[in-house]
């Protein structure tokens, strides 16, 4: 039977990419776009789409049942920057969708979910390099927290029912279709813009903070991928995590600096710094790659040439 697919913050970095791919697999009349706003002329043309509040259940009831919805992706949220400006917001927004979705799920109206976790699971007193899949958590920023609650709770709501959610840890997403908002590893996204159209960049982030990142293909990939594979291959219920590679500003610079030879950049860390460095470098994700096969397949180097080469004028 073909399935019916909702996608909740379908205008966003992540949420345009992937309903596009889950467009072309199950075919663009079965994925329903869903956001607070519409979005872009490429998405909103190529298939059904909804406005919708993510933390107003009737009407996500609604168009669960009008559309026979049977899979959810719920990829609204406030990402870590924004959410420390508005605290009570981001609590609210990430906490009230994700139990509306939840819900949905233990009342039967919906198969099977996914929502996204984070990186910012980790706090300061996590070990910072080959970060394991279970170790000290503690996050100290607010998107952190409503990230690792949501563990909690997804984790909560399959054990107790049997609601099949899964969840990957995504680390910085790198992407040239949609730019990111309000998050601390946007800097990755917004050099390559700018290279291209100033050839100078001033970072918010110090020179040499290493972060875990990934191109956005590989993201969409691993989200699929977990969402076909056997249910009982699925054996972390909180998040995976997911690793593809890892780098500092002045890395990825050297690596523009190899397309754009006067490329220049500077440094001007802000508030987004602290965030950072609450963060691990790299990320330990072989809990993933032994339950449903993961594997990265960009690095530094090509994710730097895809992004140039569609970005280029
Ligand atoms: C952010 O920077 O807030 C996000 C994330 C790592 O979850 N990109």
């Amino acid at each position: 039977m073909q399935k019916s697919i909702l996608i909740i913050g379908a205008c966003g970095q992540i949420g345009t990419e992937l309903t596009l791919a889950l467009r072309d697999k199950h075919g663009k009349e079965n994925v329903i776009a869903s956001d607070i706003r519409e979005g872009s002329e490429n998405l909103m043309d190529s298939g059904p789409f909804e406005v919708l509040d993510a933390t107003d259940y009737d009407a996500l009831e609604e168009i669960v049942a009008y559309y026979e919805i049977s899979e959810v992706y719920l990829m609204a949220a406030m990402l870590s920057a924004t959410a420390e400006k508005f605290p009570m917001r981001a609590w609210n927004l990430n906490m009230n969708s994700l139990f509306n979705v939840l819900n949905l799920g233990k009342e039967k109206k919906v198969d099977k979910i996914f929502w996204p976790s984070s990186i910012a699971v980790f706090g300061p007193n996590t070990p910072k390099e080959h970060t394991l899949q279970s170790t000290i958590m503690e996050p100290s920023t607010v998107y952190g927290i409503s990230k690792q609650s949501g563990e909690r709770w997804c984790e909560y709501y399959h054990h107790k029912f049997g609601v099949d959610v899964r969840s990957i840890r995504y680390p910085g997403l790198i992407s040239w279709k949609t730019m990111p908002g309000g998050g601390t590893t946007d800097y990755a996204v917004e050099i390559y813009h700018k290279a291209l159209s100033e050839g100078t960049y001033t970072c918010f982030l110090k020179e040499d903070t290493e972060l875990p990142m990934m191109f956005m293909d590989d993201a969409i990939r691993a989200t699929l991928q977990l969402m076909e594979v056997d249910k009982e291959n699925v054996k972390v219920r909180a998040s995976y995590n997911l690793a593809a590679m890892s780098f500092t500003p002045a890395q990825i610079a050297e690596q523009i600096k190899k397309h754009i030879k006067d490329f220049k950049i500077s440094y001007k860390p802000d508030f987004r710094q602290a965030i950072a460095d609450s963060w691990p470098s790299s990320i330990d994700d072989s809990k993933a790659r032994t339950d449903w096969g993961w594997q990265a397949r960009f690095d530094l180097e090509n994710t730097t040439k895809e992004m140039l080469e569609n970005l280029a004028p």
